[in-house]
């Protein structure tokens, strides 16, 4: 590894290659705190030639390339677990929209908020959309598929991904930036890449579809008394509405951790045991059906109502859910999918087996109901100890589940990865690695073990 940096500062020049550990550290921390790691340096590359070259370099010193977009990855998959070269794609800039194709082309680091930005002086947006857009970047939601709130009306980043440009680990620079809408030449690189957690190849560019900005949108915001209430509404909501853009679920220990951040006031008396927020989004609106609808089902205690820009209000409960939870500790993030009629039996077994076997932990359930995604947070877990991770995600793949519904494997479940994974499936998974990134330098770590 000596003389990497000094090669790297000869290619890119000194302002390029960041080494002064106060600049770097913010590179070396998670979102959440619980992932560090430690670099030689921070490379910031402008294009995909640098990004090949940086990868040239990497192979020649043997040394380990971690690519980081905006840091918002929440299973350590962007955190350097080996100290080498943190390539930071925040420099490969620049959106392209074809209002008239409804495509746009834009570069890794643009994030979600900059391109919805530039999509919608066109009257279009991207259609996954996650709290944390203002940072996340395009080429870190390709890379760990990321779902968001809208997955049940447009699928995820996968599906709206048509083309992209990646330098592989094995010094490719593949180019697939045409945005055709159908394409059946191969072997389809951006699904490939697509979820692949920087482990295969640096994303520089993508081709994402886009979709009309609706017009209007009406979200409510539920109190329910039971889990299973809440799956009752959510199904009779899936048949009732066609513009149906998002369900999403709540509980009370989350709601009560939001409210200690002091800033709006829970629009119900007291905060029930789950809360559902629905939205309906296009063309109409359609906030006299909805009333209607929640008026006459018999799982509603409670519903508050709210149209367009006022909707953000409702939005607030649910989207300041991650920060809240940071501002209590350092959690267990634990992303799971489950079969949708498996969550009332799922959320029980884990509320019995935290107050039967570990009463000191703090157990926040919110997530993307709709979808089956549940986001079990756990505070007060012991740095070392992963045992009731390990209780948790066995229970999943016991309900049939997935131990990652939209965040990634990283490097907070490298171990669990059998659980829900045959051994020829991984063997396989790591055939490709191999032929892919046959220095294995890329984010070594992540994935695999
Ligand atoms: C969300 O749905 C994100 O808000 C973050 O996926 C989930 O903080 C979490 O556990
Ligand atoms: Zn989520």
């Amino acid at each position: 590894m000596a003389g990497v940096v000094e090669a790297l500062e000869r290619s890119f020049g000194s302002r390029s290659v960041i080494t002064d550990p106060e600049i770097i550290s913010r590179y070396l921390i998670d979102w959440t705190g619980r992932f560090k790691g430690d670099a030689l340096c921070v490379l910031r590359p402008v294009n995909s030639w640098q990004v090949q070259r940086a990868l040239e370099i990497a192979r020649e010193f043997h040394t380990p390339l971690t690519t980081q977009g905006g840091n918002t990855g929440l299973v350590g998959g962007a955190t350097p677990a080996v100290r080498g070269i943190v390539l930071s794609t925040e420099l490969l800039k620049g959106i392209e929209i074809d209002a008239e194709l409804q495509i746009a082309k834009v570069g890794a680091g643009v994030t979600l908020s900059e391109l919805n930005l530039k999509a919608g002086e066109a009257g279009l947006r991207f259609a996954v959309d996650l709290a944390s857009r203002d940072s996340a970047t395009m080429g870190g939601m390709v890379a760990t598929n990321a779902g968001g709130i809208h997955l049940i009306r447009y699928g995820g980043t996968r599906q709206q991904l048509l083309g992209i440009e990646a330098v592989l680990g094995n010094g490719c620079l593949i180019t697939r930036m045409e945005g055709l809408l159908k394409d059946n030449t191969g072997y389809d690189w951006p699904s490939v890449l697509c979820g692949s957690e920087g482990t295969l190849g640096v994303i520089t560019s993508v081709v994402f579809k886009l979709t009309p900005m609706p017009a209007h949108r009406s979200v409510a915001l539920i109190s329910v008394d039971t889990i299973g209430g809440a799956l009752r509404i959510m199904t009779d909501a899936k048949t009732r509405f066609s513009q149906l853009n998002a369900i999403e679920l709540m509980s009370r220990s989350g709601i009560e951790l939001v409210q200690l951040l002091g800033g709006d006031r829970w629009p119900f008396q007291a905060i029930g045991a789950f809360a559902l927020l629905v939205e309906l989004s296009g063309a109409f609106i359609e906030v006299e059906e909805l009333a209607e609808f929640l008026d006459s089902h018999d799982e509603v205690a409670d519903a508050a109502l709210a149209n367009d820009s006022r909707a953000d209000g409702l939005w607030y409960w649910r989207e300041r859910h991650t920060v809240a939870i940071n501002h209590a500790g350092i959690p267990r993030k634990l992303d799971v999918s489950l079969p949708i009629r498996a969550i009332p039996a799922f959320v029980g077994y884990v509320n019995e087996l935290v107050e039967r076997e570990h009463p000191e932990v703090k157990v926040v359930l919110f997530g993307h109901l709709g979808d089956g995604n549940i986001h079990v947070n756990l505070l007060n877990v012991d740095e070392s100890d992963d045992e009731l991770d390990h209780e948790i995600y066995a229970g999943v793949a016991s309900y049939g589940g997935s131990i990652s519904a939209e965040h990634g494997i990283g490097r907070a479940k490298v171990h669990d990865l059998t659980l829900t994974r045959s051994d020829s499936d991984i063997e396989s998974m790591k055939s490709l690695k191999r032929a892919l990134d046959p220095s294995m330098i890329l984010n070594p770590g992540v994935l695999f073990e």
